[in-house]
């Protein structure tokens, strides 16, 4: 024993050892508590050169999903026969590109959920956000939706790994058949821009704090809701925000998802006029959706704006 703790009186030499000791078992506890992941953030690394760049919330961007590669792999199982307006039952597995299963226990609740998923369609004409539910198997995440047309859709997966605590994503496709039976809506090859949408009795507007909005330069984006005669528009918070906005390139390359600035859900919006401010930079010209995902009195709205970007 070293000369100092040699000259202790027994007694402080007692409390030097049971303080040591206890230090250890905190630091021992600490560092092998189960953080319930067996994955880290090597499994997330982004291996090849135009990997995918982790998004920073507060510049919210649009992310390249399907031109950079994501650390992680996933696949869609669907029913062998999809058809415009029949529920799909599907189930999409993802994996490390080790191969090692994407559970649960590895996923961070980010927006109240651990596994969004975005899926649209080739007109994007048909947009829908759904939340998958852990599979039997680890790594399955099963759910169900109805396209509303045929067409090969796009699924984009939105997650935070444990391990990295940083948003990723994964995308993949899904064929959707004819439903043999005349489609349940007008078909529209090209929208219309506008920056107006009337949806279930709802006056939309999304308004640019600049036009036209130019790519590579952020642009303030105002929501406004109001019902045509007056009446109230009472928001409810959807995935922990009053309203989400995702928008969409036509070529689906990507997204960029985007959350009010109003973060307080004590201080909901108007209830007659309710407005929401957002913020977001496009980084190549061409045309563009922003899906609006509202809650409106517990009523699940989603409206669509079609804009041109210029260069
Ligand atoms: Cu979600």
């Amino acid at each position: 024993m070293s000369a100092p703790a040699q000259s202790l009186d027994p007694r402080a030499r007692r409390q030097v050892v049971i303080i040591t000791l206890v230090a250890a078992a905190i630091f021992l506890g600490f560092r092998y508590l189960p953080t319930g992941t067996n994955l880290s953030h090597m499994d997330f690394r982004a291996t090849a050169t135009n990997s995918i760049e982790f998004c920073d919330p507060l510049n919210p961007q649009f992310i390249p999903v399907v031109a950079v590669k994501s650390p992680v792999v996933m696949t869609l199982t669907a029913p062998a026969v999809t058809a415009a307006g029949q529920t799909l039952d599907c189930t999409v597995n993802l994996r490390t590109a080790s191969g090692k299963p994407i559970a649960p226990e590895d996923l961070l609740v980010s927006h109240t959920r651990k596994l969004h998923l975005l899926i649209i369609d080739p007109w994007l004409d048909d947009y829908q956000h759904v939340h998958p539910e852990p599979g039997l198997h680890p790594g399955d995440w099963t759910f169900s939706f109805t396209p509303k047309r045929e067409g090969v859709y796009r699924v984009f997966a939105d997650f935070t790994p444990v391990a990295t605590a940083r948003g990723l994503y994964a995308s993949t496709d899904l064929k959707v058949g004819r439903s043999g039976l005349p489609p349940a809506y007008q078909v529209v090859m090209r929208h219309e821009p506008s920056w107006k949408a009337d949806r279930d009795g709802l006056h939309c507007e999304l308004t640019p704090a600049v036009l036209p909005v130019q790519a590579r330069r952020p642009v303030d984006l105002r929501l406004t809701i109001t019902r045509p005669g007056g009446g109230r528009v009472p928001l409810e918070p959807v995935m922990g925000a009053f309203a989400h906005l995702v928008a969409f390139d036509e070529a689906r390359s990507g997204f960029a998802h985007l959350h009010p600035l109003e973060l307080d859900l004590t201080q909901p919006p108007d209830p007659v006029k309710p407005t929401l401010n957002f913020k977001v930079m496009i980084p190549q010209a061409g045309s563009y959706v922003i899906w609006a995902q509202l809650n409106v009195a517990g009523h699940e709205e989603f409206v669509p704006f079609w804009f041109d970007v210029e260069g």
